[in-house]
Protein backbone atom coordinates (compact mmCIF):
# COMPACT_ATOMS: atom_id res chain seq x y z
CA UNK A 1 0.00 0.00 0.00
CA UNK A 2 1.29 3.42 -0.89
CA UNK A 3 1.17 6.00 1.75
CA UNK A 4 -0.93 9.22 0.87
CA UNK A 5 1.71 11.99 1.30
CA UNK A 6 -0.70 14.80 1.58
CA UNK A 7 -2.83 13.75 3.73
CA UNK A 8 -3.44 15.36 6.99
CA UNK A 9 -2.41 14.17 10.32
CA UNK A 10 -4.96 13.79 13.32
CA UNK A 11 -4.83 12.74 16.77
CA UNK A 12 -7.85 11.31 17.46
CA UNK A 13 -8.45 11.76 21.71
CA UNK A 14 -9.70 8.03 22.22
CA UNK A 15 -9.11 4.93 23.73
CA UNK A 16 -12.05 4.26 22.63
CA UNK A 17 -11.19 1.73 19.20
CA UNK A 18 -14.47 1.59 18.02
CA UNK A 19 -14.34 5.17 17.41
CA UNK A 20 -11.25 5.00 15.47
CA UNK A 21 -12.32 2.55 13.18
CA UNK A 22 -15.58 4.88 12.40
CA UNK A 23 -13.35 8.01 12.14
CA UNK A 24 -10.99 5.93 10.23
CA UNK A 25 -13.68 4.89 7.73
CA UNK A 26 -15.18 8.32 7.28
CA UNK A 27 -12.67 10.70 7.25
CA UNK A 28 -11.21 8.39 4.27
CA UNK A 29 -7.42 8.19 2.46
CA UNK A 30 -6.96 12.40 2.55
CA UNK A 31 -6.69 12.26 6.27
CA UNK A 32 -3.74 9.85 8.66
CA UNK A 33 -5.42 8.93 12.10
CA UNK A 34 -3.86 7.91 15.07
CA UNK A 35 -5.57 7.65 18.58
CA UNK A 36 -4.22 7.12 21.99
CA UNK A 37 -4.32 3.49 22.37
CA UNK A 38 -0.60 3.26 22.16
CA UNK A 39 -0.25 6.22 24.47
CA UNK A 40 1.40 5.30 28.38
CA UNK A 41 1.29 7.62 31.17
CA UNK A 42 -1.19 10.36 30.46
CA UNK A 43 -3.25 11.88 33.25
CA UNK A 44 -6.61 11.27 33.68
CA UNK A 45 -8.97 13.85 31.84
CA UNK A 46 -12.37 14.54 34.11
CA UNK A 47 -15.27 14.45 31.80
CA UNK A 48 -16.68 17.23 33.99
CA UNK A 49 -18.98 19.40 31.57
CA UNK A 50 -22.76 18.77 31.23
CA UNK A 51 -23.00 19.08 27.55
CA UNK A 52 -21.12 16.84 24.99
CA UNK A 53 -19.98 20.27 23.41
CA UNK A 54 -18.29 21.13 26.63
CA UNK A 55 -16.48 17.93 27.41
CA UNK A 56 -14.93 17.67 23.78
CA UNK A 57 -13.53 20.64 24.10
CA UNK A 58 -11.92 19.65 27.28
CA UNK A 59 -10.62 16.56 25.90
CA UNK A 60 -9.02 18.05 23.03
CA UNK A 61 -7.52 21.08 24.64
CA UNK A 62 -6.01 18.66 27.66
CA UNK A 63 -4.58 16.62 24.83
CA UNK A 64 -3.36 19.15 22.41
CA UNK A 65 -1.37 20.24 25.49
CA UNK A 66 0.64 17.24 25.50
CA UNK A 67 1.32 17.12 22.13
CA UNK A 68 1.59 20.27 21.11
CA UNK A 69 2.63 19.87 17.39
CA UNK A 70 -0.08 17.43 16.49
CA UNK A 71 -3.94 18.68 15.12
CA UNK A 72 -6.04 17.07 17.84
CA UNK A 73 -10.25 16.10 17.52
CA UNK A 74 -11.77 14.57 20.52
CA UNK A 75 -15.80 12.68 20.11
CA UNK A 76 -17.98 13.37 22.76
CA UNK A 77 -20.97 11.70 22.13
CA UNK A 78 -24.58 9.52 23.81
CA UNK A 79 -27.74 9.02 23.61
CA UNK A 80 -30.43 10.83 24.51
CA UNK A 81 -33.69 8.78 25.57
CA UNK A 82 -36.92 10.85 25.54
CA UNK A 83 -39.09 8.39 27.93
CA UNK A 84 -35.96 9.40 30.09
CA UNK A 85 -35.45 13.10 29.46
CA UNK A 86 -32.69 13.04 27.65
CA UNK A 87 -30.55 10.49 29.88
CA UNK A 88 -28.30 8.68 29.85
CA UNK A 89 -26.85 11.84 27.79
CA UNK A 90 -23.31 12.82 28.63
CA UNK A 91 -22.79 10.09 31.14
CA UNK A 92 -23.83 7.26 28.29
CA UNK A 93 -20.21 5.77 28.70
CA UNK A 94 -20.82 5.59 32.45
CA UNK A 95 -24.66 4.84 32.39
CA UNK A 96 -24.11 1.18 34.00
CA UNK A 97 -21.46 2.72 37.01
CA UNK A 98 -17.61 3.38 36.36
CA UNK A 99 -15.85 1.50 33.61
CA UNK A 100 -18.95 -0.14 32.86
CA UNK A 101 -19.76 -3.19 29.99
CA UNK A 102 -21.73 -1.82 27.04
CA UNK A 103 -23.70 -4.64 27.98
CA UNK A 104 -24.42 -3.33 31.40
CA UNK A 105 -24.89 -0.27 30.17
CA UNK A 106 -27.71 -1.50 27.28
CA UNK A 107 -29.21 -3.48 30.07
CA UNK A 108 -29.22 -0.97 32.47
CA UNK A 109 -31.17 1.45 29.68
CA UNK A 110 -33.67 -1.24 28.63
CA UNK A 111 -34.65 -2.40 32.21
CA UNK A 112 -35.49 1.80 32.29
CA UNK A 113 -37.86 1.79 29.86
CA UNK A 114 -39.44 -1.46 29.83
CA UNK A 115 -43.18 -0.55 29.72
CA UNK A 116 -42.57 2.74 28.39
CA UNK A 117 -44.33 3.24 24.99
CA UNK A 118 -42.41 6.71 24.29
CA UNK A 119 -39.64 5.22 22.58
CA UNK A 120 -37.86 8.25 20.56
CA UNK A 121 -34.44 8.69 21.40
CA UNK A 122 -31.23 10.18 19.39
CA UNK A 123 -27.51 9.69 19.38
CA UNK A 124 -25.46 12.90 19.45
CA UNK A 125 -22.31 13.49 18.70
CA UNK A 126 -19.59 16.38 18.95
CA UNK A 127 -15.97 17.09 17.81
CA UNK A 128 -13.40 19.19 18.76
CA UNK A 129 -10.58 20.46 16.85
CA UNK A 130 -7.62 21.67 18.86
CA UNK A 131 -3.84 22.64 18.24
CA UNK A 132 -1.13 23.48 20.95
CA UNK A 133 -4.34 24.10 23.78
CA UNK A 134 -6.48 26.13 21.78
CA UNK A 135 -9.77 25.37 20.12
CA UNK A 136 -10.35 25.91 16.73
CA UNK A 137 -13.64 24.58 16.02
CA UNK A 138 -16.60 22.38 16.48
CA UNK A 139 -19.00 20.42 15.12
CA UNK A 140 -22.29 18.29 15.90
CA UNK A 141 -24.25 15.57 14.39
CA UNK A 142 -27.27 14.19 15.53
CA UNK A 143 -29.74 11.07 13.94
CA UNK A 144 -32.93 10.43 15.45
CA UNK A 145 -34.54 6.75 16.14
CA UNK A 146 -36.02 4.54 18.67
CA UNK A 147 -35.33 2.14 21.07
CA UNK A 148 -35.79 -1.71 20.31
CA UNK A 149 -37.38 -3.96 23.48
CA UNK A 150 -34.01 -6.24 23.21
CA UNK A 151 -30.84 -6.06 21.63
CA UNK A 152 -30.30 -6.72 18.01
CA UNK A 153 -27.19 -7.48 16.03
CA UNK A 154 -23.19 -7.93 16.24
CA UNK A 155 -21.90 -4.87 14.81
CA UNK A 156 -20.75 -1.41 15.82
CA UNK A 157 -20.42 -0.63 19.86
CA UNK A 158 -22.18 1.05 22.69
CA UNK A 159 -26.37 1.35 22.35
CA UNK A 160 -26.07 0.49 18.77
CA UNK A 161 -27.61 -2.71 19.12
CA UNK A 162 -30.68 -1.45 20.82
CA UNK A 163 -31.10 2.14 18.46
CA UNK A 164 -32.84 2.06 15.03
CA UNK A 165 -32.14 4.99 13.35
CA UNK A 166 -35.11 6.89 11.25
CA UNK A 167 -35.74 5.33 8.13
CA UNK A 168 -34.80 1.85 8.88
CA UNK A 169 -36.56 -1.46 10.47
CA UNK A 170 -32.67 -2.74 11.50
CA UNK A 171 -30.78 -1.14 14.63
CA UNK A 172 -27.44 0.04 14.10
CA UNK A 173 -25.66 -3.27 14.95
CA UNK A 174 -27.86 -5.34 12.34
CA UNK A 175 -27.17 -2.80 9.69
CA UNK A 176 -23.61 -2.64 7.51
CA UNK A 177 -21.21 -0.47 9.00
CA UNK A 178 -21.46 1.74 5.65
CA UNK A 179 -25.15 2.17 6.46
CA UNK A 180 -24.41 3.39 9.90
CA UNK A 181 -21.66 5.41 8.66
CA UNK A 182 -23.84 6.84 5.72
CA UNK A 183 -26.42 7.87 8.11
CA UNK A 184 -25.04 8.05 11.90
CA UNK A 185 -23.85 11.69 14.38
CA UNK A 186 -20.69 10.62 13.92
CA UNK A 187 -21.16 10.71 9.81
CA UNK A 188 -22.50 14.20 10.39
CA UNK A 189 -19.96 15.78 12.74
CA UNK A 190 -17.17 14.25 10.31
CA UNK A 191 -19.06 16.13 7.25
CA UNK A 192 -18.97 19.24 8.95
CA UNK A 193 -15.50 18.77 9.88
CA UNK A 194 -14.23 17.97 6.17
CA UNK A 195 -15.96 21.21 4.97
CA UNK A 196 -14.11 22.87 7.93
CA UNK A 197 -11.01 22.37 6.68
CA UNK A 198 -11.70 22.91 3.03
CA UNK A 199 -12.91 26.02 3.93
CA UNK A 200 -9.15 26.48 5.84
CA UNK A 201 -7.28 25.08 2.59
CA UNK A 202 -9.22 27.24 0.22
CA UNK A 203 -8.65 30.46 2.50
CA UNK A 204 -4.84 30.06 2.87
CA UNK A 205 -4.66 29.16 -1.14
CA UNK A 206 -6.16 32.68 -1.36
P1 LIG B 1 -13.35 8.60 24.88
O1 LIG B 1 -13.88 9.56 25.89
O2 LIG B 1 -11.99 8.05 25.21
O3 LIG B 1 -13.43 9.10 23.47
P2 LIG B 1 -15.71 7.05 25.56
O4 LIG B 1 -16.27 5.75 25.06
O5 LIG B 1 -15.62 7.24 27.05
O6 LIG B 1 -14.28 7.27 24.88
P3 LIG B 1 -17.64 9.19 25.45
O7 LIG B 1 -17.28 9.74 26.78
O8 LIG B 1 -17.86 10.14 24.30
O9 LIG B 1 -16.53 8.21 24.91
O10 LIG B 1 -18.92 8.27 25.62
C1 LIG B 1 -19.58 7.84 24.50
C2 LIG B 1 -20.50 6.70 24.84
O11 LIG B 1 -21.75 6.90 24.16
C3 LIG B 1 -19.94 5.39 24.28
O12 LIG B 1 -19.14 4.73 25.22
C4 LIG B 1 -21.20 4.64 23.91
O13 LIG B 1 -21.72 4.02 25.04
C5 LIG B 1 -22.15 5.76 23.48
N1 LIG B 1 -22.04 6.01 22.02
C6 LIG B 1 -21.47 7.08 21.40
N2 LIG B 1 -21.52 6.92 20.08
C7 LIG B 1 -22.10 5.75 19.84
C8 LIG B 1 -22.41 5.03 18.68
O14 LIG B 1 -22.07 5.46 17.48
N3 LIG B 1 -23.00 3.84 18.82
C9 LIG B 1 -23.32 3.36 20.02
N4 LIG B 1 -23.05 3.95 21.18
C10 LIG B 1 -22.44 5.15 21.10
Amino acid sequence: MTANLSAMNLLLATRNQHKTREFTQLLGPNFTLRDLTRTRDLPEIRETGRAFEENAVIKAIAISKIFPHEMVIADDSGLEVDALNGAPGVFSARYGGENASDQRNVEKLLHEVQGATKRSARFRCVIALAKNGKLMTTVAGEVGGRITKSPRGGNGFGYDPIFIPEGFEETFAELPSETKNAVSHRAKAVAELVRYFNTARRLARN
